[in-house]
């Protein structure tokens, strides 16, 4: 979609910085971070929001998960834990319309869920 920043950010028009892609999936660092560490995991094929998503996009949603356990071991935080978060249009907050887990961790969270 050529008018979404997350997109612009899988092809270099934006700079972020990425600590992770493959084929399917990109990882960066959020730019207002909610945590010590807050990284978007998002799919390379863009994807409005969870509600839009298909049956057929489920292992590349299952792979987002995948590649967030294997950054929190990255950045050290899989024993401590983690929080993952795919928040879903306006009631959940949700501001960019590209499909994204955050990973979040590095202190003890005390805010509730909602
Ligand atoms: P959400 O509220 O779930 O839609 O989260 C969107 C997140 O995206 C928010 O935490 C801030 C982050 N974000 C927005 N624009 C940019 C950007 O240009 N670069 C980076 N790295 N993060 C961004």
């Amino acid at each position: 979609m050529t008018d979404c920043i997350f997109c612009k950010i899988i092809a270099g028009e934006i700079p972020a910085t990425i600590v992770y892609r493959d084929e399917q999936a990109t990882a960066f660092r959020d730019i207002n971070p909610a945590a010590p560490i807050h990284i978007l995991i998002i799919p390379n094929k863009h994807i409005d929001s969870v509600n839009m998503m298909t049956v057929d996009d489920e292992p590349l949603i299952g792979h987002l998960f995948t590649t967030a356990k294997a950054l929190a071991a990255q950045e050290g935080i899989a024993n401590g834990g983690f929080r993952l978060i795919m928040n879903t249009n306006a009631d959940a907050g949700q501001t960019v319309f590209h499909i994204h887990l955050h990973l979040l961790g590095g202190s003890r969270m005390k805010n509730p869920m909602g």
